[in-house]
C-alpha cells in the first residue's frame, strides 16, 4: 500500500507495522517496552523489522532510530513510522544510516558514550553525532534540516558541575557552527529528552531540498535567544518548521512545555503545565497557518508524542488532552525526564495537511 507522494507518519505496535508491508517507509523510530530494572527484551528489531517489502533499493534495509525512552502506561514497543508515498533508497554514511527520496531524507545515528571508550562525555558523543549528521547531508545534498530529535541518557544528571542537557546544547551550538549550518532563525524544529542512563545518544531526523518555513511563538521567547541563566549556550531549534510538498504540507511542532517569554510556569501543577502547553501549541497552529497560504492545520489532526516526567501524572495530562483536542486524539505517551527540572510534561506533534492546487 502506498500513500500519496509527501510524508506521512503513523504511530503502530511492531505487529502492526510487520503486517503492513508498506512499500514506501523513509524510517523508523522505535520506543521501548522495557520497564525499569527488567532486562532487556528481544528488541522488534532484532524480531525482523526490517524492510518491509522487497521494492527497496539500494543497499541496507529501513533505518531504525532505537530510542529506549519507555512507553506508557504499559511497556509495549511503538514504532513511530516515516513514510513517503514513492520508492526510497538506503544506505549509510560513517555512522549514519538513512534512506532517501529526491526531496528528503530520514537519517539516525546511535553513540555510546563510553568512559575510556571512543566518546566519552555526552559533549563528544553530542559532538560526533551532529557532525556525522551535516557531514550526511552536506554529502548528499539535503541542505535543510526539517526537524531533529535527541534522546540523551540522563538528560539532567551532572557533569562536572554543568547539567548534562546544557553540555548537549554547547555541542549542538558549536557543531553546528562549525559545520556551517544556521544557529538561529533557519533551524529545525527539535525535541530534546531524556533516555535512561545505559542508553546511547540517539540523534534522528528529517532534510529536505527544499527550504521549510521556521516559526516561532508569538508567546515565547525563541529558544536559541535563551538568555544565559539556561545554559552559555543556548538551544538551536525552531518551535515549528512547515515543508511544502506539492498537494500537502508538513508541520513540524517542536517539544512544547509549560514555557511563556523564557520562563517555567505553572510549577508542580501538571495539568495546568498541560493546559499551557497546548496553548502554545495552538498559538504555533496560527502562526503556521498564517505563514503557509491554503494550509488549515487544526489541533484534531495533530499526531502527539507527549513526554511525562512522573508516571503517576499520566491520566491528569491524559485528561486535559482529551478535552482540549476533544475525541481520541492520536496520541503516544513516553516516561522521559524534560530538559528543565521544574517542567513536568512536555508535548510535541506533526501533521499533514491538504493544499488547494492553486496555492
Ligand atoms: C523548551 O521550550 C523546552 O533542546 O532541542 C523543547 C524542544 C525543549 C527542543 C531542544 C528543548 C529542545 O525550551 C525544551
Amino acid at each position: 500500500m502506498r500513500a500519496p507522494r509527501g510524508l506521512h507518519l503513523d504511530y503502530v505496535s511492531p505487529a502492526e507495522y510487520q503486517a503492513a508491508r508498506w512499500a514506501d517507509v523513509l524510517g523508523v523510530a522505535t520506543f521501548n517496552g522495557r520497564h525499569a530494572g527488567e532486562p532487556t527484551p528481544p528488541h522488534p528489531t532484532a524480531g525482523g523489522l526490517s524492510a518491509p517489502a522487497p521494492t527497496v533499493n539500494g543497499t541496507g534495509g529501513i533505518p531504525i532510530a532505537q530510542v529506549s525512552t519507555p512507553v506508557l502506561p504499559t511497556a509495549t514497543y511503538v514504532c513511530e513510522v516515516w513514510r513517503c508515498g514513492e520508492t526510497a533508497e538506503s544506505g549509510q554514511h560513517q555512522g549514519v544510516r538513512f534512506r532517501r527520496t529526491a526531496d528528503m531524507l530520514f537519517g539516525c545515528i546511535a553513540v555510546p558514550e563510553a568512559r575510556g571508550g571512543e566518546h566519552p562525555t555526552l559533549r563528544e558523543a553530542a559532538t560526533h553525532a551532529y557532525r556525522e549528521m551535516c557531514q550526511t547531508l552536506d554529502a548528499h545534498d539535503y541542505p535543510h534540516l526539517l526537524r531533529v530529535w535527541n534522546y540523551l541518557p540522563d538528560i539532567n544528571g551532572d557533569s562536572n558541575g554543568t547539567e548534562r542537557y546544557r553540555e548537549f546544547n554547547t555541542a549542538r551550538r558549536q557543531t553546528l557552527r562549525d559545520c556551517g549550518w544556521p544557529l538561529s532563525g533557519n533551524v529545525p524544529a527539535a525535541s530534546a529528552l531524556g533516555a535512561p542512563a545505559d542508553s546511547p545518544l540517539v540523534v534522528y531526523f528529517l532534510a529536505a531540498r527544499t527550504a521549510p518555513t521556521c516559526v516561532e511563538n508569538p508567546r515565547q521567547v525563541s529558544a536559541y535567544h535563551y538568555p544565559r541563566q539556561y545554559g552559555t549556550h543556548s538551544p538551536v531549534f525552531s518551535r515549528a518548521t512547515v515543508l511544502r510538498q506539492g498537494e500537502s504540507a508538513a508541520l513540524f511542532i517542536s517539544g512544547t512545555a509549560s514555557i511563556v517569554g523564557h520562563r517555567s510556569l505553572h510549577v508542580g501543577d501538571v495539568a495546568a503545565q498541560t493546559r499551557e502547553a497546548l496553548s502554545n501549541i495552538e498559538a504555533l497552529l496560527d502562526e503556521a497557518n498564517r505563514r503557509t497560504p491554503g494550509a488549515r492545520f487544526t489541533l484534531d489532526a495533530l499526531a502527539c508524542k507527549v513526554y511525562v516526567r512522573r508516571p503517576q501524572d499520566l491520566p491528569a495530562i491524559r485528561r486535559e488532552l482529551d478535552s482540549t483536542v476533544g475525541a481520541a486524539p492520536r496520541a503516544v505517551y513516553l516516561h522521559a525526564d524534560i530538559c528543565r527540572q521544574d517542567l513536568l510534561v512536555e508535548i510535541e506533534a506533526a501533521a499533514l495537511c491538504p493544499l488547494p492546487a492553486s496555492a
